[in-house]
């Protein structure tokens, strides 16, 4: 027994190695078949011997079996957005913020920006044990078994480190293409662009399809970890890299700006780009000193520390065959521009939105028009202008209907607003719009609700307001078209699911104008729930952190009016954003699992045992002394030791005031 430990021990090494040579470094030292010829007897040795299996054998890639859904991760640190610049002038400007803030000289990272998934990777004593992805910053989903199946990530690091890594998950050129071919010949749909096909990938719900795609990944920065003794970015990527995890190879330290603006134009070349086997968007600069980052730190979207030079976005000409007019959720008329079709940055774009008359009219673009066109961040289509030296005469001026292209009713435009409304609030096409954005992913996240579903509900009757979605037999949606028994099963179970959801997403799902899903938080957090935040006043609200005059405004309008007290009044009595003491603690028993907290000192409003036992409430470990596996110390004044250790350790230190608001973010309250 011993000899096979060992024997299934120095495959495992030797297959890490071979791993690590083939996937990460491109340098293979055997052959394919002798690499396989190991990896088939580490299988049939683990196969007569499965106490040997370990989470970190090379076998265990694809292990996992299809699951359902998958499950939220909250980030123990917020993974945060770049700031992004579109020009030199607003790096210079970044660099005169940085260096404004410091006194001594300071040099910065340039590194590549690939065009991929942000994702975090935790690792325990080294093995890999979850990976997220960036999701909304705070909240992320739990992809790992997916990412277990990327090659290049090691299973297990070079030493027994428990940390969190982040980096971006992608698909090269050459792969994709070959990808694409194969879903061609098969007669499956094609991908636009390497990027969509490796988010597909990472949302597949069965590992086994991931690991059919060939993903890569690059890592590019340490998140939370015990102290590592690495004092500035260059060192934390090499750093990463003796750990045996993949990073991109053309990340430069610079010593002055000269260099950053260097480097920055020597990729905004095409050709220089194309030389790469992958997509770049950009070039983020980094403040090299770690010590320089933490002074710096962050607004409530980005790390002040680093910013985003954005390539400039690639623009192409096309027509425009129609200009129609879209009814959504607030009742707003957007005109749409319907285009011929055109590639754009790596997919074919059909439609843009307009925005408003406004926006039409000083663009000056009209049907018929030819125009200019790119993707704003990379993403939404946009008109930049049109090309009035090739019109022919034809051309038809845009004209906002007088009467709402829905319903017919008349529709308003207010002195001072740009957004033209209709005025009925019955208005079918609002219905829909309503009903589909309290579906969506970042509101109730009903899975099966999509507009399709929707507009079937609404136009069969069944359906007008929200509340009614929670009134929904199997036989009402059996009658419909788009449903069979599973199907209709299926719909009524996410529906029950979606009344576990937080305040934040029903606020959010409610659609209030200006109320988007981070101002949603910030009230849910601050208020606990819809009947404590219908008794505020105007100016109360205005005390919540991100709500300012027009958002307190919108709100005190929107819970004024009675048919949205009824709205709210019917989604609470069916139990939305009001869990009982039950579901209180089966909800709230998530939020903090896999949490190690230790609490120190003097607290105020709690005694140290009530405040230990709510997080244990809340699905966290709590231990009585500081080690690398604490994730956070509670400390009130007099923390003494414990404090001075969690320091040492580069153990986050939250107080009394900061653990109400972590767990606020969470949608926790105390009181
Ligand atoms: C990339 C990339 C993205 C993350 C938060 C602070 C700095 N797409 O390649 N983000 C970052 O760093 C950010 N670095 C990168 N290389």
């Amino acid at each position: 027994m011993h000899d096979i430990r060992q024997r299934v021990k120095k495959i495992r090494s030797e297959l890490q190695l071979h791993n690590y040579r083939y996937h990460v470094l491109d340098d293979p030292s055997i052959s394919d078949e002798e690499y396989d010829r190991l990896l088939r007897e580490l299988e049939e040795l683990e196969a007569q011997y499965p106490e040997l299996v370990t989470p970190d054998s090379p076998t265990q890639r694809v292990g996992a079996a299809p699951s359902t859904r998958f499950l939220t991760v909250n980030h123990i640190q917020p993974l945060m957005g770049l700031g992004n610049a579109f020009a030199e002038e607003e790096l210079l400007a970044f660099q005169e913020r940085v260096e404004k803030q410091v006194s001594e000289p300071i040099s910065y990272v340039c590194e590549l920006k690939i065009d991929g998934l942000s994702v975090s990777l935790d690792y325990e004593d080294g093995i890999f044990v979850r990976g997220a992805t960036r999701g909304d910053g705070l909240v992320g989903e739990d992809i790992t078994a997916n990412l277990r199946t990327v090659r290049s990530l090691p299973l297990r690091l070079n030493d027994p480190v428990s940390i969190n890594v982040r980096g971006e998950v992608f698909i090269n050129r050459h792969d994709f293409e070959i990808f694409n071919q194969e879903r061609e010949r098969l007669g499956e749909s094609l991908f636009a662009n390497p990027r969509n096909a490796a988010a597909g990938s990472l949302r597949q719900l069965d590992p086994k399809a991931t690991a059919q795609r060939p993903l890569d990944i690059f890592l590019f920065g340490v998140g939370q970890s015990e102290n590592l003794g690495v004092k500035t970015q260059s060192e934390a990527l090499a750093y990463l890299r003796h750990l045996g995890l993949k990073t991109n190879p053309h990340s430069k330290e610079c010593r002055s700006f000269a260099e950053v603006l260097e480097f920055v134009r020597t990729w905004q070349d095409k050709t220089q780009r194309g030389s790469l086997p992958y997509d770049i968007d950009g070039v983020v600069v980094k403040v090299n000193e770690l010590a320089v980052q933490r002074s710096l730190g962050a607004t409530a979207r980005s790390p002040r520390w680093a910013i985003a030079y954005k390539f400039p976005a690639e623009q192409v000409v096309t027509r425009v065959v129609n200009i129609s007019v879209q009814v959504g959720r607030t009742g707003a008329l957007t005109p749409l521009a319907e285009l011929e079709p055109v590639l754009v940055a790596g997919s074919t774009v059909s439609r843009a939105t307009l925005h408003n008359e406004d926006i039409v009219r000083e663009r000056d673009i009209r049907i018929g028009d030819y125009v200019v066109l790119q993707k704003a961040g990379d993403v939404i289509p946009e008109i930049v202008r049109s090309l009035p030296e090739r019109r022919d005469g034809s051309e038809v001026p845009f004209q906002m209907p007088k009467a709402c292209p829905a319903c017919g009713s008349h529709v308003v435009r207010e002195q001072g607003e740009a957004v033209t409304r209709c005025v009925n609030g019955q208005c079918p096409a609002q219905r829909i719009e309503k009903l589909v954005h309290f579906a969506s992913k970042g509101a109730l996240d009903i899975d099966g609700l999509g507009p399709a579903s929707v507009v079937q509900l609404v136009e069969a009757g069944l359906v007008k307001s929200p509340v009614d979605l929670y009134g929904l037999k199997k036989d009402d949606l059996l009658g419909l078209k788009r449903f069979g028994e599973k199907s209709a099963e299926n719909l009524l179970a996410s529906i029950e699911q979606s009344k576990a959801q937080p305040m934040a997403r029903v606020l959010f799902g409610l659609g209030i104008r200006l109320v988007g899903a981070e101002v949603a938080r910030e009230v849910a957090a601050h208020t606990g729930s819809f009947e404590g935040l219908m008794r505020l006043s105007k100016e109360e609200l205005l005390e919540i952190p991100g709500v300012g005059d027009k958002i307190a405004q919108s709100l005190s309008d929107y819970f004024a009016d009675p048919e949205n007290q009824a709205l709210v009044e019917g989604l609470l009595a069916h139990g939305l954003a009001a869990p009982t003491e039950q579901e209180s603690s089966t909800q709230q028993e998530q939020v903090l699992t896999g949490h190690t907290f230790v609490v120190t000192g003097k607290l105020e409003g709690f005694t140290r045992s009530a405040i230990e036992d709510f997080l244990r409430t809340l699905g966290a470990n709590v231990t009585s002394s500081v080690s690398k596996q604490t994730t956070y110390l509670v400390a009130g004044p007099g923390g003494g030791s414990k404090l001075t250790k969690a320091n040492d350790l580069g153990i986050p230190v939250l107080s009394e005031t900061e653990l109400i608001e972590f767990l606020g973010e969470r949608g926790v309250t105390l009181d």
